[in-house]
């Protein structure tokens, strides 16, 4: 749960605001944890929102959110794994007895146990609980469980993209991430509550109940295993955040992996079926990565992008060299749908343009290209943005190379004149302003190898999926 806690944390402080509309408009947020505020009169960028929280708070800290992610995802597929073989044992043993209330009488007997409480005094333990004890033990493992991992699957751009109906009784997806931290905050409360009753009900008698399953006899073998417990906690917080923050390239390498498995074999290859209804389009959409301020772009922009043109090379049969007329008259894409941002924002756009399987239907991949190269006008940090994508993602009906947005030309902001549109997939990897498209085998010796300028630059994992 420490794990669990702080990592989302990490996630927030990309985005310290929570709403309930998925446009997500500044200003109508129902909770800020921010004090700063976006310049007016100018243009703002979504990572101008990130904050900056401390590693005593969220894991690992200082901006990271893609090692927060890894750590998300790693820790919660070890939570739900070892919440299946709870509940199994529960049921395969009759223990569950402890925790399924079997009669109504729990409703009002839980009630007159809030009301001792509310004197300050203590109820009469149960056996083994006291009713709203009970009840909330309930709620946490039958209830508070399942929802959090459901919020957090529907949070998931594949998931979103394949089964858009998904978000529906959640409220649409920022329902569904507001949803996830009120989760949070039930869980948080109910483990500083769970412990603060622990401490003050009897704490060592408890201790050795938790540790052995009795209330007398091995109280300091229970205690000794209770602190020992408690600093493996406490160190694997320390080792984790201390790590993340010296070496956190290893611990990319380390997690993404993992994180690749629950892609690959838990999330899959969904495709993208979004129809969302015209009427759906966001009167507002975020912007992230300002325009070139390269004289090669400048100059275009100036043109009309008259000049422009979009080579498509690499490991292909047919090299092309696309003016924005041939986009044009290839163009037959035309889709409604949701776009996610890694630090949680959305909106909805419409986008027209080409499918990229049309173009490499042209070029003609050779049988070695595996991976795609969109290279951008950009430059961030002192590198030109580019990001990869695997061949088989841009296969899919809505991968496009789009031109349009919400029927008028790219605008600047967006990626003027042409930008990948890959709706499966978190916005990091819909590269804007592109330059150039190129088909490869491998990806590691491009930039620092790591399959993109946000992987490379940001640690965000290589594929965004989830
Ligand atoms: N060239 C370039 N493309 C980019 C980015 C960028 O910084 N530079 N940001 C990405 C991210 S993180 C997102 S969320 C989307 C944002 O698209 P938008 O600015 O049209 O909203 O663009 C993606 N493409
Ligand atoms: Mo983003």
């Amino acid at each position: 749960m420490a794990f669990l806690f702080r990592s989302g944390l990490e996630i927030l402080a990309s985005l310290p605001k929570l709403y309930w509309r998925d446009d997500c408009a500044p200003g109508s947020e129902w909770l800020k944890l921010t004090r700063k505020e976006l310049p007016a009169g100018r243009w703002w960028f979504s990572l101008d929102e990130e904050e900056d929280w401390s590693p005593w708070v969220s894991l690992p800290g200082r901006k990271n959110l893609g090692l927060g992610r890894m750590w998300h995802f790693s820790a919660g597929a070890f939570w739900i794994v070892n919440g299946l073989a709870y509940v199994t044992l529960l049921f395969a043993t009759g223990e569950w007895t402890r925790l399924v209330p079997t009669s109504w009488s729990i409703f009002p007997d839980a009630l007159d146990t809030a009301w001792t409480y509310l004197h300050l005094r203590l109820p009469p333990r149960g056996s083994p609980y006291n009713p709203l004890q009970q009840l909330t033990y309930f709620a946490v493992v039958f209830l508070v469980g399942p929802f959090m991992i459901a919020t957090g699957l529907a949070q998931a751009p594949a998931i979103e993209a394949r089964f858009p109906w998904i978000l529906k009784p959640l409220g649409g997806r920022q329902g569904a991430r507001s949803l996830h931290f009120i989760g949070f905050a039930c869980l948080l409360l109910f483990t500083v509550g769970h412990v603060f009753l622990t401490i003050i009900e009897g704490f060592v008698g408890n201790v050795d109940w938790i540790v052995h399953g009795s209330r007398e006899g091995h109280r300091t073998f229970s205690l000794v295993v209770f602190w020992i417990e408690l600093a493996l906690v406490g160190g694997a917080q320390v080792a984790a955040t201390w790590l993340s923050l010296r070496h956190p390239r290893r611990v990319q390498r380390a997690l993404a992996p993992f994180v690749d498995f629950l892609r690959s074999r838990v999330i899959g290859n969904l495709r993208s079926r979004q129809r969302y209804p015209e009427s759906a389009v966001s009167p507002f959409f975020r912007a992230n990565g300002e325009p070139p301020e390269s004289e090669e772009w400048l100059a275009h922009a100036r043109e009309g992008f008259r000049n422009w043109r979009l080579p498509v090379g690499g490991l292909v049969e047919n090299p092309l060299d696309l003016t924005l007329d041939d986009l044009r008259a290839m163009a037959s894409a035309s889709q409604v749908t949701l776009h996610n941002c890694i630090q949680g924002w959305t909106a909805i756009a419409k986008w027209g343009g080409v499918p990229l399987r049309e173009v490499l239907a042209r070029a003609r991949p050779r049988p070695e290209a595996r991976y795609a190269v969109f290279t951008s006008y950009q430059w961030m940090h002192g590198h030109r943005f580019y990001e990869v994508l695997a061949l088989d993602l841009l296969r899919d009906e809505q991968t496009i190379l789009a031109i349009d947005m919400d029927d008028r030309p790219l605008p600047r902001v967006h990626g003027a004149p042409c930008r990948l549109r890959a709706e499966n997939l978190l916005g990091y990897k819909m590269v804007k302003y592109l330059r150039r498209i190129e088909l490869v085998e491998r990806y590691d010796s491009i930039g620092q190898g790591q399959g993109g300028h946000r992987e490379d630059n940001r640690f965000y994992a290589r594929y965004a999926s989830i």
